[in-house]
């Protein structure tokens, strides 16, 4: 045991150490019959599936350092803390969208939460090339809850402030997003990789003056525009999914920022599901299907954010922000709107904004994508790469002048039909 006791779990060690927490024991049974397995593919913690004669839990405990490049990167043990106030404000504001949590331990930097049977990450159901019904407007109204509930336009002053003070110490997880996501990719940052046959196309971006001016735009956004509580890390490996049924997952990037952020990385990753889909799915007339279908999700995430935000403009408004007062009880019915419209059009400006950056370094950085990393022609793979790092520029350049998602799927066409190498 380290000196602040914490001490990471291993599968021989988790039924003694959880074995007399009531919370688990409870959905679990008896630790005498429970059975453990690491499970943890992501880039940060320990993830542990505990079944037993009563039902599964999933245990996540956060490491001391990061998992991806080991303990030469340290990271704090309070990851686990925002994830879990995340998760209880997430439930609060979209509930039945994210686990349910049974049991939390500061000191172990451990959540106990629900496990999700048969669930599959959704960035393995994308390169199989399954469609789930509904998946975009599932996500598009959760991105709308989370960032109307969790902002001055829903919350008491006090609450929010409050709630802006606590994640406001998630300087490490931030850290990682300011550097990875917005700085290095436009630089030979040391942790960067990128497929070789891309050199050409990598050497031009990187002496893009006006790529790097916007990313740097959207970096100040993110950092000076605390909207609203953010999952920020909403890609296509936190979001699971079963047939119909999806939940979100593993907020410990939570921090306070632009409502535009998380729809926008969301939105990044179906497109960069489909740059890659020709690695994924050789038939072209079954790739040209799923294609389209992603780009009907995109569609239905934007529209699903549009409509549950103007419903809860219309219906929660009670914040602070663009009070009653100054309209409705004027009956100044079209000044409200006026400046709901006003709002959409900015986070959709943001959205592009963040997307197109987050295209890149997925491709450029350290933290790369499944979808583009197992396709194993390398020469594909980096044509795939080609088109979303293209694809990624004309989003973010484009975001003043790309009106609407139609203008934004014909951009997406265009530029995935051509080859870039
Ligand atoms: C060092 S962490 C790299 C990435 O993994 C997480 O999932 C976030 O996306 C982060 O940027
Ligand atoms: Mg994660």
């Amino acid at each position: 045991m380290s000196e602040t006791g914490y001490t990471p779990l291993d599968p021989q060690t988790l039924p003694h150490r959880l074995g007399k927490v009531s919370a688990v024991v409870e959905r679990v049974g008896d630790p005498s019959g429970w059975n453990v397995r690491e499970i943890g593919d992501g880039n940060l913690n320990l993830v542990f599936v505990v079944s037993g004669a009563a039902g599964q839990v999933i245990v996540k405990q956060a490491l001391p350092y990061v998992r991806l490049v080991g303990e030469s990167w340290p990271l704090p043990l309070k990851r686990a803390f925002f994830e879990h106030n995340a998760l209880s404000r997430q439930a609060a504001r979209d509930p039945g969208s994210v686990p349910e949590v049974y049991y939390f331990n500061d000191t172990q930097a451990l959540v106990v939460m629900e496990y999700l049977t048969d669930h599959v990450i959704l960035r393995q159901s994308l390169m199989k090339g399954e469609m789930h019904e509904g998946l975009g407007g599932f996500l598009g109204r959760f991105c709308a809850r989370t960032a109307f509930r969790g902002s001055d336009l829903h919350l008491n002053a006090a609450t929010r402030k409050r709630d802006l003070a606590l994640f406001a110490d998630n300087i490490e997880l931030c850290d990682i997003t300011e550097n990875l996501v917005f700085s290095d990719p436009y630089f030979a940052a040391e942790m960067n990789r990128h497929t070789p046959a891309l050199d050409p196309v990598v050497t031009a971006l990187r002496a893009d003056r006006d790529m790097k001016v916007a990313a740097q735009h959207m970096k100040a956004r993110f950092a000076n525009n605390a909207e609203t509580l953010l999952h920020g890390d909403l890609h296509t490996g936190s979001i699971m999914v079963k047939d119909d049924m999806a939940r979100v997952i593993d907020p410990e990037f939570a921090t306070y920022g632009p409502m535009g952020f998380d729809i926008g990385m969301l939105i990044a990753n179906f497109l960069m599901a489909h740059c890659a889909q020709p690695g994924h799915l050789p038939d072209q007339a079954q790739r040209a299907a799923y294609q389209d279908w992603i780009l009907d999700v995109v569609t239905d995430i934007w529209s699903g954010f549009a409509q549950e935000f103007t419903n809860l403009w219309r219906t929660e408004r009670t914040g602070i922000l663009y009070q009653a007062t100054l309209f409705e009880d004027q009956n100044d019915a079209l000044g409200t709107e006026q400046a709901r419209i006003d709002r959409l059009c900015a986070i959709w400006q943001d959205m592009l904004g963040f997307c197109g950056i987050e295209m890149h370094r997925r491709i450029l950085g350290l933290a790369h994508i499944a979808e583009f990393d197992q396709i194993t022609d390398e020469a594909l793979r980096a044509q795939c790469e080609a088109r979303g790092l293209v694809l990624g520029r004309a989003v973010t350049i484009g975001r003043s002048t790309i009106r609407d998602m139609d203008t934004l799927k014909d951009l997406v066409r265009i530029t995935t039909e051509r080859d870039y190498l």
